[in-house]
């Protein structure tokens, strides 16, 4: 076994085995109806991971998904078997802070699985941080910011509920960029609902799509310059996650900037994307990469490729958040801000403290680990029996 690359007193030391690991799934009703191209979700369903070391200290984690397997291939009924079939098996009596090791462990375990591996990475992290007393931002290099710019999606589908809830969210100094969901209904009826948006929110607050995958080429040949004629910053997903060549076609006529969200798993997808010249912008999530180091290997050839980053989600509550906030801080460059909304959007919270949202940015919890506290009771609450 590998001695430690971190300085840990040496009480400590021989106690950073990692003694269990348990997953429960939650299900947590959600606002409203949040409609993507292809799914709508009413509660939002998710894996929390409680990691417990030798040493006593104890680790959070979450695996978020969207509509069960239906966003990506995992659903939290997968996730969980993965988690305690394979996973779990693989790294009980394992150091919890070999994170690289521990990555290269549960990919000998399990092929992919990538958002039941980031719950679980995440969990480390949160336990070695509270053991050590810092911060997970530390662990990763160290926070270059402690707020950052957050969006708002709205996803009714409803262009009169959309824009009043907008006008909530710009009164109350909450988000003044909002994620229109596009592709649930015809690229016209679309294109008629963000003129709606537009021309109501115009000169006060920034608007971005994402069309999940919905449109082939032909379609978002004609949409794109009526999109940027409307005045969008950004346009995510319009075509398959598959068409590369495609979004490559389409950005070299694009007056506006394309972002990959499905495109982007792996860092080997994000070096093929800046290979192809596909993409300006990559958003980054926990559950395509596989955790927060891998987040960052994802964000390395982004960089290094002149590819702007955007700290992306899947609605995941205060707990995946504020994992998502911790590796976002400690990227040198965050130039498209992040959407980590999802805590406002459920009825309730799955921790002790709320995170902090204000003058149109969330806050890096502050803290050791992932810098929030799993509240038990809402666990048991809303664990599914
Ligand atoms: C996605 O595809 O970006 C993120 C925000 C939201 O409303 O849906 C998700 C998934
Ligand atoms: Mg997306």
């Amino acid at each position: 076994m590998l001695d430690s690359p971190l300085n840990v007193p040496a009480h400590l030391k021989r106690d950073l085995a990692i003694a269990s690991i348990r997953s429960t799934i939650v299900d947590v009703p959600t606002r409203r109806r949040h409609k993507l191209s292809s799914l709508s979700v009413t509660a939002q369903s998710y894996v929390i991971v409680e990691l417990r070391l030798a040493n006593g200290a104890e680790g959070i984690g979450e695996a978020a998904t969207l509509g069960g397997p239906r966003w990506s291939e995992e659903s939290v009924e997968s996730i969980k078997a993965t988690i305690d079939t394979y996973l779990a098996p693989a790294m009980i009596g394992q150091r919890a802070d070999c994170f690289e090791a521990a990555g290269a462990r549960m990919d000998t375990a399990a092929k992919r699985n990538n958002a039941a591996k980031a719950a679980v990475e995440t969990a480390l992290f949160d336990a070695v941080g509270k053991t050590l007393g810092v911060p997970v931002s530390a662990l990763l290099g160290g926070a270059v910011r402690d707020r950052m710019q957050v969006l708002w999606t709205l996803a009714s589908g409803d262009a009169g509920q959309e824009i009043e809830e907008a006008e909530t969210k710009l009164a109350a100094r909450l988000h003044d960029t909002f994620k229109v969901k596009i592709g649930a209904q015809a690229p016209e009826a679309d294109l008629a609902r963000l003129r709606r948006l537009a021309a109501a929110l115009q000169g006060r607050a920034g608007l971005i799509v994402d069309a999940n995958q919905a449109w082939d080429e032909t379609i978002a040949a004609r949409c794109l310059p009526v999109l940027a004629d409307l005045g969008v910053h950004l346009v995510e997903q319009p075509v398959p996650a598959w068409n590369v060549p495609g979004l490559a076609r389409l950005r070299a006529r694009s007056a506006v900037p394309l972002m990959v969200d499905e495109s982007v798993f792996s860092s080997h997808d994000m070096l093929a994307v800046a290979n192809a010249a596909a993409a300006d912008v990559v958003s980054l999530k926990l559950v395509k990469h596989g955790g927060l180091l891998n987040t960052r290997k994802v964000a390395a050839v982004a960089e290094a490729a002149g590819i702007g980053l955007y700290g992306g989600c899947l609605l995941e509550s205060s707990i995946g958040a504020a994992a998502h906030l911790q590796v976002f801080a400690s990227l040198r460059e965050l130039g498209w801000g992040c959407e980590h909304f999802g805590p406002q959007i459920l009825t309730d919270d799955l921790v002790t403290e709320p995170l902090r949202f204000e003058e149109f940015q969330v806050h890096l919890p502050v803290g050791p680990g992932i810098g929030v506290t799993l509240d038990r009771d809402k666990l048991r609450r809303y664990a599914r029996s």
